[in-house]
């Protein structure tokens, strides 16, 4: 449930612990009388105001600079006054109190935004984007942020409802027309608008599927026999010991995690229980668990010993694979290999892309590391990207899913109008224009309090 429009909202903005400046910020329609109880008197709006914050006394608790936006030039389109005092815990602590005792409540996390958004200010896009520019930990993360704060992706999106909807007009006023009268200017213009709208939509996918890997990054599973060094190799990518390591087959039992960075690229690296007949129940239990973590994947790396070779065991994993989730074949231990066995051997194999390695050695391993990016969608391309949630991937593939499907009904004018209705509505779900209420609450209740 959303959280009472009517109440004044209160919270300290700025982070927990010391610091020059701390600012508690208000919201609501109680805002002025607020700012004349404490300050005494209400500051000329948009002005920064040099204020004594005073308790109920007439004392003052702190000395600062007030500003009060009226609404709707505010950050949530309401009243909204800020007070910047000194950042010590104690005494924001108690301009807060004050709020508070003057009938403020305590925000939400979340909630000045969510009032932002309900106001009109932000759509949703622009609102989930300033959760992700506080959260974003690299520079990539932030400009794609910023980005989508500024608006670029929710222009993509409301250009391509915009062509949509130029597009359903055409297509309904077709349909007062039996087929055989149907005008071929229109039915050329109905295509052409199609395929427009449908290179759109792939591009945006595109940079919004950059974006949400930015964001949430990929999960790669580690798979292959026992002792080929799936846990060498998880240790080599994380840099550190992470999964114990040893010449018995079998050692490795429960999923092993890791999250590393490659260029900034967040990737959960799992390492997994050697798959094989196994009689060990505890073995055996490990071994399911690598299963089921191979089918949550969005890359299967598959370990092989490259002195092995492919064995039949090896394509028994390779045949048992989830056929729908990308995979790249390493080739581990090319140190005992001759020098001389060129890894051409590691042309592609079944149509996979190959790549040798030593755990061990280090060998190989950057040009791994590139691949990974490659493999989970990475085109390192980082002008234009959004920084986009698997939300919004997912709105953007299932307007891509109504889209195909207007085309193969193209014969059908009700059918053609009524997918172009759905796509239409999946695109305006990413904005917000058609989100339940539910989703709204858990999208900003994940937020930090104060924004
Ligand atoms: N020569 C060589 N040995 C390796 C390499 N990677 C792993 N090993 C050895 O292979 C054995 C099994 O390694 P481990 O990582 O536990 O394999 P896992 O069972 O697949 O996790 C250990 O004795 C490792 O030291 C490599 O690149 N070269
Ligand atoms: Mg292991």
């Amino acid at each position: 449930m959303l959280p009472s429009n009517a109440d004044t909202i209160v919270a300290i903005a700025t982070a927990q612990g010391r610091g020059g400046i701390g600012v508690v910020r208000v919201s609501g329609q109680h805002s002025a009388t607020l700012a004349r109880e404490i300050l005494g008197k209400l500051p000329v709006a948009r002005h920064a105001t040099s204020c004594d914050f005073l308790d109920k006394n007439g004392d003052t608790l702190d000395q600062g600079i007030a500003i009060f936006f009226p609404a709707p030039h505010s950050y949530t389109g309401e009243d909204v006054l800020e007070l910047q005092g000194h950042g010590g815990i104690a005494v924001l602590q108690l301009v807060l109190q004050r709020c508070l005792d003057l009938g403020a409540r305590l925000a939400q996390p979340g909630e000045f935004t969510q009032r932002a958004f309900l106001n009109n200010k932000l759509d949703l896009v622009q609102a989930e984007s300033v959760a992700d520019l506080i959260d974003a930990n690299t520079a990539e993360a932030a400009r794609s942020a910023i980005r989508s704060l500024h608006g670029e992706f929710s222009a993509a999106v409301h250009s391509m409802v915009d062509e949509l909807i130029f597009l359903r007009m055409l297509v309904e006023a077709m349909l007062d027309f039996p087929e055989e009268e149907l005008d071929a200017v229109d039915a050329e213009r109905r295509n052409v608008l199609l395929s427009s709208v449908q290179a759109r939509l792939q591009q945006t996918l595109d940079y919004a599927k950059q974006g949400s890997l930015l964001r949430e990054g990929a999960h790669v599973v580690i798979a292959g026999q026992p002792n080929v060094g799936k846990s060498s190799l998880l240790n080599r990518l994380a840099g550190e010991e992470v999964a114990l390591v040893s010449e018995i087959p079998g050692t490795t039992r429960d999923v092993i995690r890791q999250a590393i960075q490659i260029r900034g690229i967040p990737l959960h690296i799992m390492d997994t229980a050697g798959l094989r007949e196994s009689v060990d129940a505890v073995e055996n239990m490990g071994i399911a668990r690598a299963h089921q973590t191979l089918h949550r994947a969005d890359l299967i790396l598959l370990l092989l010993d490259a002195s092995k070779g492919i064995t039949a065991q090896d394509e028994i994993i390779l045949a048992g694979l989830p056929a729908d989730i990308p995979r790249l074949l390493v080739l581990n231990k090319i140190d005992l290999l001759d020098s001389n066995v060129a890894l051409a051997d590691s042309a592609p194999y079944a149509g996979f892309m190959v790549v040798g390695v030593s755990a061990k050695t280090g060998a190989g391993i950057e040009e791994l590391r590139a691949k990974l990016l490659d493999k989970v969608g990475w085109h390192d391309q980082e002008s234009g990207i959004f920084m986009a949630r698997e939300r919004h991937v997912r709105a953007l593939m299932l307007a891509q899913t109504h889209l195909s499907k207007a085309l193969a009904a193209l014969a059908s004018a009700e059918l053609f109008a009524e997918e172009l209705r759905l796509a239409q509505r999946a695109l305006n779900e990413i904005t917000g224009e058609f989100t339940p209420d539910d989703l709204l609450g858990e999208i900003f209740s994940r937020f930090c309090i104060g924004k």
